[in-house]
């Protein structure tokens, strides 16, 4: 296979070069981290007032681990770093209630974002002669403009689509002769289904290749998409708080996703010792950002559950491969590529004085897509016959809801005190998708 680099001498490095890279990016970052207010006190109780104080990759582990509720806590500007003036861009996760984590952007942030981004297209074989369907949602969310600046930094044509609306979709890519497609593998399988419900004929698109990411997905599903869709598909990993996709990604021998290591450190440990683990053994990855100004964020907890890849790629790229996901060390939902925790929906249907005190959130498969159904029960002064106030009551939760967390759920009304209830701890979730990972 003829394998094509975006940045040769970068991609094939040697790995001590790498390491040293490494090391001289983490003393620049440690110095933008000290900027902040969050860095400067949890780094001086561990010792590190300058970056002068981090002699090897190795003294990383002498710095705290960051979590989400650290990022929440500073919301909206504690980990900000450069003057204001100097931010050109914001994005952050959904929700209306609860704290959102904002990540800023400074020019040089978003161009660094953007050649991450090209490198990862480049490497599955794309090129300037590529037309490019981005059918995943623009916005705050990073999915969308991520891969557009990436894809138009590789020289693409690319269609900002946007999620959903498939005969749209379909429109287009007959339109414009589309040869690579982005979404979440679940919407590709979808998409095959109202490909054939529509009667569009496969001979009629052109696309050779499909990014598949933002959510959990097995080697089988892959396989899937392939042979229905006839699409070469690469996996795609990234989460906002690194900048959002073009952190790990496959290239064209589709063994692993290759992890820029001159962008992002990564370290693999045991949940719940916080330990690395024996190299090739499954654990929580940890990043440190690199290539940030803006926001710099030290030794993340990605609660992503993964390994390395401990042989060489053969692709000649020497920065290392982590393995496919396969869950999350909290309880975090993923449906349909929105990240929705539990506590979320908690929060909106326990503020209403309607509810009554039992719920439970059931996520399964509707065909190809995920279905999220909150049951909940009404409090014991409501009348389960007066369908007009059920009605409306189940509306509210709904839209509530939608305005939330960016979907929207089924909801089924039960009498009060008729959901089961748990002996020991309250099973809120019941998630029934296959765990075929
Ligand atoms: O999902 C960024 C992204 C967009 C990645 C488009 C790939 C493609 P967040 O919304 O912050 O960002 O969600 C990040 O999604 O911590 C994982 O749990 C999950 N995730 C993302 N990609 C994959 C993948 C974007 N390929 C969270 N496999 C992450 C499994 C994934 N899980």
């Amino acid at each position: 296979m003829n394998f094509q680099y975006w940045n040769p001498q970068i991609e094939k490095m040697p790995r001590r070069e790498l390491e040293v890279l490494q090391l001289q990016k983490l003393k620049k970052e440690i110095d933008i981290s000290l900027r902040t207010a969050f860095y400067k006190k949890r780094l001086a109780e561990n010792g590190i007032k300058t970056s002068d104080d981090i002699k090897s990759i190795d003294d990383l582990k002498r710095i705290p681990f960051t979590t989400k509720d650290d990022l929440r806590e500073g919301f909206p500007y504690g980990f900000l770093a450069i003057p204001k003036e100097d931010v050109v861009r914001l994005h952050s996760s959904s929700g209306t209630t609860g704290v959102p984590t904002v990540i800023y952007f400074s020019r040089d942030d978003i161009k660094n974002w953007a050649d991450y981004m090209a490198r990862c297209i480049y490497a599955t074989g794309c090129n300037k002669n590529d037309v490019f369907q981005n059918m995943i949602t623009y916005g705050l969310f990073t999915g969308g403009l991520g891969f557009h600046q990436g894809g138009e930094e590789v020289g693409m044509l690319v269609i900002p689509a946007g999620a959903g609306n498939t005969a749209r979709q379909f429109k287009m890519m007959q339109d414009y002769g589309t040869t690579v497609l982005h979404a979440t593998p679940s919407f590709f399988l979808h998409l095959e289904t109202k490909m054939k419900e529509a009667g569009v004929a496969r001979e009629s698109l052109s696309i050779k290749r499909a990014f598949a990411g933002a959510e959990p997905y097995s080697e089988d599903t892959r396989k899937r998409i392939e042979v229905l869709l006839k699409v070469d598909v690469y996996n795609s990993y990234g989460l906002s708080e690194m900048n959002g996709p073009g952190v790990a990604f496959e290239c064209q021998c589709k063994d692993g996703l290759h992890i820029w290591e001159d962008g992002y450190i990564a370290e693999i440990v045991n949940p719940d010792t916080l330990e690395p683990v024996k190299e090739g053994e499954t654990g929580e990855l940890v990043l440190t950002i690199l290539c940030r100004e803006a926001t710099p964020i030290l030794r993340y907890r990605t609660r992503d559950l993964t390994s390395f890849y401990s042989e060489p790629c053969g692709c000649g790229r020497t920065h290392r491969r982590l393995k496919r996901i396969t869950g999350r060390s909290d309880d975090m939902l993923i449906i349909n590529g929105v990240n929705v925790f539990p506590s979320q929906i908690e929060e909106v249907i326990m503020g209403m004085k309607e509810v009554g005190n039992n719920y439970l959130i059931v996520v399964e498969k509707d065909g190809a897509l995920d279905r999220l159904t909150v049951k909940t029960e009404v409090n014991a002064d409501t009348f389960m016959d007066d369908s007009r106030l059920l009605n409306a009551l189940k509306e509210k939760i709904s839209e509530t809801l939608q305005v939330s967390i960016s979907i929207n759920p089924k909801v089924e009304l039960h009498e009060s005190g008729s959901l089961p209830i748990s002996e020991g701890k309250a099973v809120r979730v019941q998630d029934t998708r296959p765990k075929d990972l």
